[in-house]
């Protein structure tokens, strides 16, 4: 196939050719297959990326196991400058990188360019962080005794991330990885990996111009074969894996075989809530958000939507207007809210779920179409009204498909809410705060972020990122998901020169 000539400049701007290697361990390489980048935005090849084997990432491996020590041995605030420093390099780019994401990802350019935001904004939080790894100071029952946490790097830490973010998702992972003292092996998306190149090629500027192992943010681009062996690894302390249920628990089974750790960001199936006392107008412009967003490509996407009956005719009929006037095209042109799907497979996949909606007794409210005539993968968000016990409703299509309920009672529409398997975002729309305490109390929304007056998606850094059952109950990004990349030791340090034993223990 032919390449696109367009984009020459974009891909020289970043480092990239026409070909380009997948692996990098300090080095380039790779002998694998050659992977050809596909825009879904009209099918044009962007490039090529020779990605990489079990065996590259084998090698891969060793050098990393040689930079763990250089690596968690650089004290923590200065491995926060190297972080800092990654910053700047990815700021310098972050247009560049933002437009490569919406033409290889296909998403819209304020999201694409926000994703990289969010990885910058990471960096900064990270390195932050750096300085702060404080662990507790805790009584000792026995006297002259001292008792204290000391936070250590963890080891290696294996990120595989899915085509929808591309760059946060690594981004989050990377940052604090590597301010907590871990070098990082990164398996992104097949689809994306162009990203993935562009992206470890900024980070590994940073490392050689500090004369670090540039495998201390190793790439190996390839199918699944290389994420099984990354998980399969037990040098690897941490996987990071984003991506599907039916993956993440097969992910989650390797690691745990071999008592390694596991952060897993699975399915969501999230919901909204609007009860008749919410301001519409908010409501209405947070569910087009979070519905047809990324073309309902994010994991925190709405899926379900719960009216309060009182308010259900009137929200629909304006949610159903604003549908129509969503622009459906080019995600890089201005004024685009809904790009293409990401491949021809998540097109069939929204025909299936149209299918299924109709076959399930189900009726389509608005949409159901493919846009053949467009060249890339461009379908209509939708709306469906079904039963909310269908088994359609029960599992996450990753497709701008939202189907609408009616409810009387909020305990009702809480009891729907967390009816389904997955558990990663929920938001409730109210101005009433008994209803407020309900939703984030113990007897309102199970998943991991409860939202009020907020969409399910664009989530803060700053907080913790994650959802509980099958969305697999890792955290990411903010608050103490520092923790689950280091490891504690719990210190007890005898300055008594006696020895008392714990629980007054006698052993004389
Ligand atoms: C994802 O969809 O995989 O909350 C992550 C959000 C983003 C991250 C989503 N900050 O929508």
């Amino acid at each position: 196939r032919k390449y696109s000539t367009t984009h020459k400049d974009l891909l020289a701007a970043l480092d990239l050719g026409e070909e380009n290697y997948g692996v990098y361990n300090g080095s380039w390489g790779g002998s694998g297959e050659v992977v050809e980048s596909i825009s879904p935005i009209d099918g044009t090849v962007l490039g090529r990326v020779r990605v990489g084997t079990t065996k590259d990432l084998a090698e891969t491996m060793e050098k990393v196991e040689e930079a763990k020590h250089v690596w968690s041995q650089l004290p923590a605030p200065q491995r926060g400058e190297i972080v800092r420093q990654m910053r700047d390099a990815l700021f310098a780019k972050r247009e560049d990188l933002g437009k490569l994401v919406s033409l290889e990802m296909g998403k819209i350019l304020p999201e694409g360019s926000g994703e990289v935001q969010e990885y910058i904004d990471m960096t900064d939080y990270a390195v932050g962080l750096s300085r702060m790894f404080s662990g507790k100071i805790l009584p000792s029952e026995r006297p002259g005794h001292f008792m204290a946490e000391q936070w250590n790097p963890l080891g290696i830490v294996g990120v595989i991330t899915a085509f929808n973010f591309p760059v946060a998702v690594y981004g989050w992972n990377s940052a604090i990885s590597l301010v907590c003292g871990n070098p990082v092996i990164w398996k992104g998306s097949p689809t994306t990996n162009l990203t993935s190149v562009a992206v470890t090629k900024l980070l590994s500027s940073v490392l050689s111009r500090n004369a670090l192992p540039g495998s201390i943010c190793s790439l190996v681009c390839g199918g699944a074969d290389v994420g099984e062996a990354i998980a399969e690894d037990s040098r690897v302390n941490l996987v990071s894996f984003t991506g599907s249920t039916a993956v993440g628990r097969r992910v989650g089974q390797i690691v745990q075989e071999r008592f390694g750790k596991c952060l897993l960001e699975l399915g969501g199936n999230n919901a909204i809530i609007v009860m008749d006392d919410a301001d519409q107008v908010l409501a209405l412009r947070s569910v087009l958000f979070a519905a047809v967003g990324t073309a309902g490509q994010r994991c925190t996407t709405t899926r379900r939507l719960f009216l309060h009956e009182a308010i259900y005719d009137e929200f629909l009929e304006k949610l159903v207007k604003a549908y129509t006037q969503v622009k459906i095209g080019n995600p890089l042109e201005a004024g685009v809210l809904c790009g293409p799907l990401h491949t021809k497979a998540a097109v069939n996949a929204y025909r299936k779920g149209i299918k299924d909606v109709l076959d399930q007794n189900g009726e389509i409210i608005f949409g159901g179409q493919v846009l053949d005539d467009l060249k890339g993968n461009y379908v209509v968000p939708t709306l469906t009204r079904i039963s909310h016990d269908a088994p359609v409703v029960q599992n996450e299509i990753f497709v701008p498909i939202l189907h609408v309920f009616k409810f009387t009672e909020l305990d009702d529409a809480i009891a729907m809410n967390n009816s389904v398997k997955q558990g990663l975002s929920s938001s409730l729309f109210t101005t009433k705060p008994e209803n407020i305490f309900k939703w984030i109390g113990p007897a309102g929304a199970d998943s991991g972020i409860v939202n009020i007056n907020v969409p399910t998606n664009g989530a803060e850094i700053g907080g913790a990122f994650g959802g509980e059952k099958e969305t697999g109950g890792g955290r990411e990004a903010g608050s103490d998901s520092w923790k689950q990349y280091m490891r504690r030791a719990t210190c007890t340090i005898n300055y008594s020169g006696i020895l008392p034993l714990a629980q007054g223990i006698k052993f004389e």
